[in-house]
């Protein structure tokens, strides 16, 4: 569908930060479209894009609640509230209480920077850095309880050069994050992913720990 407005998938994306995941995803919907974005951080720049794209915004300050189950409740009231489809963490910097993923389950992905399973959890890079990998990418996974141990869709790397620190293993990764995150979101647009007790699908047939053997166009 050239349109996006034409589709009936509706995305709501939680972001923490600078939202260029976000940005990404707004601009190459083709099966989907992005309904609200959710910051838990006021006055960030990934707040600005989706307002720019004529996006509703809503910022849930998680330094106002008195538990994390108390925030994720109010946050979770807030997604259903726009009825969606599909519930997209683009650098979202809150880990989810147990009760939000069974709400939000088979409909609730994230991207990581890391070819999972190595590196879940934070400071991905410099971690890939310190073990001495020659590789290094990113990785969408459905969300469940176990962080970033949720069944991978597809993932993505890149080659970690000599004089590699964090920073620019973090700028190339970003690069082929913008690539993935959207093509994983269209997937899930055309009806084609789902999540069941036996892990992730793709059009029918189950998918390998490692997510989707993208081609090489797709990879490339
Ligand atoms: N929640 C669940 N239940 N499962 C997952 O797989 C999740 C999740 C929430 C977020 C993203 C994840 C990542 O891609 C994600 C996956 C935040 C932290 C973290 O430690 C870890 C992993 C991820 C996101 N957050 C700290 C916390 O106390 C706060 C850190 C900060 O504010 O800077 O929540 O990496
Ligand atoms: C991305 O690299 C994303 O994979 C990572 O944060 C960055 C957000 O960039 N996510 C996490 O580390 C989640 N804990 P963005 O705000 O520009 O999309």
């Amino acid at each position: 569908m050239s349109n996006p407005n034409d589709t009936d998938c509706r995305v709501v994306v939680l972001i923490s930060g600078n939202g260029s995941n976000l940005q990404a995803l707004i601009d190459n919907a083709e099966s989907y479209q992005v309904v609200a974005t959710i910051s838990n951080k006021a006055d960030v720049y990934g707040l600005d894009r989706a307002r720019e794209a004529g996006i509703d915004t809503v910022v849930i300050d998680h330094r106002q609640y008195p538990s994390r189950e108390a925030f994720d409740q109010v946050l979770a009231d807030t997604i259903d509230g726009y009825l969606p489809d599909l519930v997209v963490l683009a650098g979202f910097m809150r880990i989810l209480s147990d009760g939000f993923v069974q709400r939000f389950k088979g409909r609730l992905i994230n991207i990581h920077p890391s070819l999972l399973p190595k590196y879940p959890g934070l400071d991905t890079h410099q971690r890939a850095l310190d073990a001495g990998d020659s590789e290094a990418g990113c990785s969408v996974h459905f969300v469940t309880e176990e962080l970033d141990g949720g069944p991978c869709i597809a993932r993505a790397s890149v080659v970690i050069e000599a004089q590699d620190d964090a920073d620019a293993l973090a700028a190339r990764t970003l690069v082929q994050e913008h690539r993935l995150y959207p093509l994983v979101a269209n997937w899930f647009g055309e009806g084609r992913l789902a999540l069941s007790a036996k892990g992730a699908s793709f059009d029918g047939r189950p998918l390998p720990a490692t997510g989707h053997p993208l081609d090489s166009e797709q990879a490339d």
